[in-house]
C-alpha cells in the first residue's frame, strides 16, 4: 500500500500512529507531497477527488481517503481492538472531537498562510480557536477517565490533535487551566508511535 503523506499533516499522523500501533508500518510506502487547497499535488488529486491527504492507495481495491476511513480500515485489516465494540460510540465521538479540533486548527493556519494579508479575517481565526478551546475544555472536564483507559482510536486522534496544537499554535498555551489533559498528553506523547511521528515541515 502507498500512503500519500506529509510529515506536517496531523490527519496523516493519525494514520501513521495507527499503522505503528497495529504493527503495519512495513506494509506501507510513503509518497511525500506538498498540497494545499490552492495548489493540489498530483498524487493527492489522483488518489482523492477532494485533493486532500491522507489517502491510502491499495493494490487490491480503490484508494481510501479521509483519516477516519483509513484508520478504521487499518484497524479492521489488523484485527486490532482500537475500535472496541463495547465503547464504540464513545470512541467515535472522541475521534470526531479531536478531528473537529484539527479542522479548526488547520483552517487557522490556512487563513494566515494562504489568504492575501489584507484579507485575513482575525475574528474568524478567533472563532476557530473558540472551537478548539471548547473541545479542550470538554476533554479536560469529561473525557479524562476514557483517555486513561485502554488504548483506542479516540486517544490516538486526541494525541495527534494536541501534538498539532504544540506544532502550529504553541503561543495559545492550550495547557493553561487544563492540568489533567496536559498530564495525560505528557505521558501519551512518549509512546514510540508518537515519538516516531513528531510533526515537521
Ligand atoms: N477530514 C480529512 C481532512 C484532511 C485534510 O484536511 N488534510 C489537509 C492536510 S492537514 C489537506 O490535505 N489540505 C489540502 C486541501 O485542503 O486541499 C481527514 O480526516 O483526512
Amino acid at each position: 500500500m502507498k500512503l500519500i503523506h506529509s510529515p506536517s499533516s496531523p490527519f496523516v499522523r493519525k494514520v501513521s500512529v495507527t499503522l505503528a500501533e497495529t504493527g503495519q508500518s512495513a506494509d506501507v510506502t510513503l509518497e511525500g507531497v506538498k498540497t494545499t487547497a490552492l495548489s493540489t499535488a498530483d498524487a493527492a488529486a489522483a488518489a482523492n477527488p477532494l485533493g486532500k491527504i491522507p489517502a491510502l492507495v491499495r493494490p487490491d481495491g480503490p484508494a481510501l481517503y479521509d483519516s477516519r476511513v483509513i484508520c478504521r480500515y487499518l484497524v479492521a485489516r489488523a484485527k486490532s481492538d482500537l475500535y472496541p465494540e463495547e465503547r464504540l460510540w464513545d470512541v467515535l465521538t472522541l475521534e470526531a472531537t479531536a478531528d473537529g479540533m484539527l479542522e479548526a486548527a488547520v483552517l487557522m493556519v490556512y487563513e494566515k498562510r494562504l489568504r492575501p494579508e489584507n484579507m485575513v479575517f482575525e475574528d474568524w481565526i478567533e472563532a476557530q480557536w473558540g472551537k478548539v478551546a471548547g473541545a479542550l475544555d470538554a476533554l479536560n472536564e469529561r473525557w479524562m477517565s476514557h483517555l486513561f483507559g485502554p488504548l483506542d482510536m479516540g486517544q490516538i486522534a486526541v494525541g495527534c490533535a494536541l501534538g498539532y496544537l504544540d506544532f502550529r499554535h504553541g503561543d495559545r498555551n492550550w495547557r493553561q487551566g487544563r492540568d489533567g489533559l496536559a498530564g495525560w498528553y505528557a505521558e501519551f506523547a512518549k509512546r514510540d508511535s508518537m515519538l516516531a511521528t513528531v510533526p515537521s515541515d
